[in-house]
């Protein structure tokens, strides 16, 4: 495993910021700040945060509805991202899309999505795109255990791998699709075991350990950046928050809840990292206020920014009206 101190501290810092965003627009939209809907990320923070440690903003990511902690990961401006959730006009999309469709190209972030299953089809192209300039650049697909039923997804798979694209298909199975729980609407007993259908390696992993999601992106997006196709990686978890906000979760049972707050996944990194003297408790406590200080210079950057001007309506569209 390539993991130095330096990368373990990157990626603490990286859960926090994205634990830490995620409480304060949950805090925000309870206060009505927000327009708009938001699905939280949190308690998946191990999933983006070692998968992208692979990664450089040459690569690309998709995303989906539950995208904040995919941007983080990938390194979209913190101040950008909550400006855009506040529909500000110095947001990452001018304030246009909102918290469901936070992208930044330039980083290698080709946007969170409202339409489920809708990010395969996307990986295929910027994967394919790489593959005839002759880059060694790699698409990483973030998707549910929902989006993983859907008929975009199964394409996708198969487009890949019949055409050997770098693509690594990211499964974060958090368990539920909305209410609905993955053991009622899915038939395979693990979504990596779609692999073998289109002939391309799919593993299981604890979605909840650094450490293991870090190994398997690591062999994944290697063997991508190789030229030696696509593979799929399914990352069992949870998520702390309702499916969106106001989401009252009653799905979901308290011994349940009390069974995933023992598996936090920063809980667990910081435990591991400590126990293995690879990052010491002064250099979280740092962390931690630094990573604080962002969040809230973030919402002070995206109070005081202004509200796109009505003339903008019709710019960056792709329908000029009349
Ligand atoms: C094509 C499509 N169908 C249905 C919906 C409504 N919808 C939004 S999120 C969601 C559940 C997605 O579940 P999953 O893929 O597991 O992602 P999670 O919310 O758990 O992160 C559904 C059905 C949608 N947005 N797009
Ligand atoms: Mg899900």
């Amino acid at each position: 495993m390539s993991l130095t101190k330096e990368k373990m501290l990157e990626a603490y810092a990286t859960m926090k910021k994205i634990r830490l965003f995620e409480e304060k627009v949950a805090e925000l939209f309870a206060e009505g700040k927000l327009p708009g809907f938001v699905h939280l990320y949190a308690g998946e923070e191990a999933i983006a945060t070692g998968v992208c440690a692979h990664l450089s903003e040459r690569d690309y990511i998709t995303s989906t509805h539950r995208g904040h902690g995919h941007c983080i990961a990938k390194g979209v401006d913190i101040n950008s991202m909550m400006a855009e959730v506040y529909g500000k006009v110095t947001g990452a999309c001018k304030g246009k899309g909102g918290s469901m469709h936070i992208a930044d190209v330039d980083k290698g972030m080709l946007g969170a999505n409202g339409i489920v299953g809708a990010g395969g089809p996307l990986a295929c192209g910027s994967a394919l795109m790489a593959k005839t300039l002759g880059t060694d650049q790699v698409t990483v697909c973030f998707f549910g255990d929902g989006a993983a039923e859907q008929g975009t997804m199964h394409e996708a798979m198969n487009l890949a791998c019949c055409w050997s694209l770098p693509v690594v298909f990211v499964c974060e199975n958090n368990g539920y699709a909305e209410s609905t729980p993955w053991g009622y609407h899915c038939a395979a007993k693990n979504i990596s075991d779609r692999g073998v259908a289109y002939d391309m390696p799919g593993v299981t992993v604890d979605g909840t350990d650094f450490f293991a999601i870090y190994e398997a992106a690591e062999e994944a997006i290697g063997r991508a950046r190789r030229g030696e196709g696509a593979s799929l990686i399914e990352c069992r978890g949870f998520r702390y928050y309702g499916h969106f906000e106001g989401d009252a979760m009653l799905y979901v049972t308290e011994e349940e809840k009390k069974r995933n707050r023992a598996r936090d996944p920063i809980e667990n990194f910081k435990k591991r990292a400590q126990e293995r003297e690879l990052l010491s408790a002064k250099q979280i406590a740092e962390t931690d206020a630094k990573v604080a200080a962002i969040i809230e210079e973030a919402v002070k950057y995206a109070e005081e920014s202004a509200w796109p001007d009505s003339k903008e309506v019709f710019t960056d569209v792709y329908v000029n009206y009349p």
